[in-house]
């Protein structure tokens, strides 16, 4: 059910504890951990503790949660001391969505190309 843990969810396995992951911040509702991939210089994902599958479901269903995910990745911004960045929802598997665990990418420490790819 969305809002629930799932059992074959990545983050919600890092959420838990059960996953490590490079914790960078932690709020009652948020984490935020480096990607295992990165983009950029500072590539931190930002996820509510709740699962839901992507951006829209987490905006429509918890509206002050997912404020607080674009909160903490000001707060992201800021530890990093990044002047510039960008705050990315992959949004579908079309759009590189490949972790159905709403998140937002928090991309910084170089320039970035507009268009993105
Ligand atoms: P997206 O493609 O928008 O769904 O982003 C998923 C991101 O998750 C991708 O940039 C790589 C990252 N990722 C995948 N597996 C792991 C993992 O086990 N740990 C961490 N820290 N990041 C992961």
């Amino acid at each position: 059910m969305a809002g629930e843990p799932q059992d074959d969810c990545l983050f919600c396995k890092i959420v838990a504890g059960h996953v490590p992951a490079t914790i960078v911040r932690e709020t009652e509702t948020t984490v935020a951990f480096r990607d295992i991939n990165p983009q950029a210089p500072t590539h931190v994902l930002v996820i509510p503790k709740a699962h839901y599958k992507n951006a829209a479901e987490l905006a429509a269903a918890e509206p002050v949660l997912a404020a607080d995910v674009l909160r903490e990745a000001q707060s992201v911004a800021d530890e990093e001391k990044l002047e510039s960045y960008r705050v990315v929802f992959n949004t579908g598997a079309g759009a590189g969505q490949t972790v159905w665990h709403a998140h937002a990418h928090v991309l910084g420490g170089r320039g970035l190309q507009w268009p993105p790819g």
